[in-house]
């Protein structure tokens, strides 16, 4: 009941605040990844679902600086993307970690950061 569909998926939009690793962990728990957005029709499932609010996507630089990496190993280079303009900024030398935030558009944050996160997973058989 707490899972919505969307284009073949599933997806699940956190009631609490969690750090971008504990949002990881909980959606691992639930069978599930931090959402990996790879189309537009994604992205504006969730935009609209997530209202100018902050949320924790499965997009991380922590490995390598700058060179960001989706949870599922889809390829970040060849793949859709949404930054909001000026992001990812690295600030302070320590956004390591990505939400979706004003009008959906995506921001580079410190990782322990707390906010709501999106889990995806696919449709169950
Ligand atoms: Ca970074
Ligand atoms: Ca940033």
């Amino acid at each position: 009941r707490e899972w919505e569909y969307s284009l073949g998926k599933c997806y699940y939009f956190s009631l609490g605040r969690a750090s971008w690793f504990r949002a990881k962990a909980q959606c691992e728990e639930l069978g599930s990844h931090l959402a990996v957005i790879d189309s537009f029709a994604e992205q504006s499932f969730i935009m609209f679902r997530t209202r100018n609010e902050r949320f924790w996507i499965g997009l991380t630089d922590r490995n390598s600086e700058g060179d960001w990496e989706w949870i599922d190993g889809t390829d970040y280079k060849t793949t859709f993307t949404f930054w909001k303009e000026g992001e990812p900024n690295n600030s302070g030398n320590n956004e390591d970690c990505a939400h979706v935030w004003l009008a959906g558009k995506w921001n580079d944050v410190y990782c322990t950061y707390e906010c709501y996160f999106v889990c995806e997973k696919p449709l169950p058989r």
